[in-house]
């Protein structure tokens, strides 16, 4: 599907809207710094990166109503909505020139961003979702009322439709959605998947299976003659704590190190990859001083990447 010479669009993200903790806006001036752009290079892809996305301009605009961005339980419904809208358009321009738009996050909310951009573009794509959330939470279901825990439901158009997301078109539909990674998934999460007949690969299935039939079955559900546009989008916290300690919901029992990369390596063999997102990187966490940790997980961002890019170890 993409053009020659093959080339990734970066779309950088510093933004946290979509969930309450400090740091996460960090996550792609991190993976940058630490030489993303070349390593991607190495690899023999072309690399567009022209600066981070510049949310300003948003933000400036919708300073006077910050704090009364809440709409029922949902925060920042308005600022989220347009940070999204404004990916959106990024991300579906990329991907209409036959790039490859490579979203770093910043939170998952974005996700509503990158799909709907990526699915404007080719839109029978199919939408591999690594996490350890499903993060298919509806503006009725919601606790926490963070929009990182509900950007699936937006994009599959189920449960009540806010004004200000307007734009977003339900271009997501159950049988083109699989996950992989869950293991901390709401109850009201566990019936939305289960009414919607939505496929999804926990980490039970993980230890039953292991990652290698796991991933097969998966691109056999979304994808089953491998002949579909595949967008994957990668939230760093599928993996386990110990392997990806720097983001903002650390969930134990997570995807090994070499799991996570063999789910990058797998699809990116399919040839079939068209977008990617690798969200979630938080360096403040797990605190400002664990320097490791940091440097840890954002060297995993990075590595994540490169294996969904073509990086093989032999
Ligand atoms: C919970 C919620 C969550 C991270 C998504 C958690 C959501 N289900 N956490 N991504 N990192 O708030 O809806
Ligand atoms: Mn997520
Ligand atoms: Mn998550
Ligand atoms: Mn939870």
């Amino acid at each position: 599907f993409l053009s020659e010479p093959k080339t990734v669009s970066i779309v950088g993200c510093p933004f946290r809207g979509g969930q309450s903790r400090a740091g996460v806006d960090e996550g792609p001036i991190y993976l940058v710094k630490a030489g993303l752009v070349q390593q991607i290079e190495e690899l023999g892809w072309k690399v567009n990166f022209n600066g981070h996305h510049q949310f300003e301009g948003i933000e400036q605009e919708l300073a006077p109503i910050r704090d009364a961005d809440v709409l029922g339980t949902v925060k920042n419904p308005k600022l989220v909505s347009r940070v999204c809208e404004a990916v959106a358009k990024t991300v579906g321009d990329h991907a209409r020139k036959g790039e490859l738009p490579l979203t770093l996050g910043g939170d998952h909310s974005l996700a509503m961003g990158t799909v709907s951009g990526v699915f404007s573009a080719y839109p029978d794509a199919c939408l591999i979702w690594c996490d350890a959330h499903a993060d298919i939470n509806t503006v009725e279901s919601t606790d926490s009322g963070n929009l990182h825990g509900m950007p699936v439901s937006f994009l599959l158009g189920i449960g009540e439709k806010l004004p200000m997301f307007e734009w977003l078109k339900p271009v997501l539909t159950p049988e083109r959605i699989v996950y992989i990674g869950l293991r901390d998934v709401d109850k009201a999460e566990k019936k939305i998947l289960k009414d919607n007949g939505i496929k999804a690969f926990s980490m039970h299935e993980v230890d039953k299976y292991g990652i290698g039939k796991v991933v097969e079955m998966a691109l056999d559900h979304v994808n089953p003659k491998r002949t579909l546009p595949i967008h994957l989008s990668f939230d760093v916290d599928a993996l386990d704590p110990t392997v990806a300690p720097s983001t903002g919901t650390p969930v134990r029992g997570g995807l090994s190190f070499r799991e996570g990369h063999y789910i990058c390596e797998a699809i990116c063999e399919t040839g079939l990859l068209v977008g990617l997102d690798i969200m979630e990187v938080n360096p403040a966490l797990p605190n400002m001083d664990d320097k490791m940790s940091v440097k840890q997980t954002v060297a995993i961002g990075c590595s994540l990447t490169r294996a969904s890019l073509g990086e093989t170890l032999l």
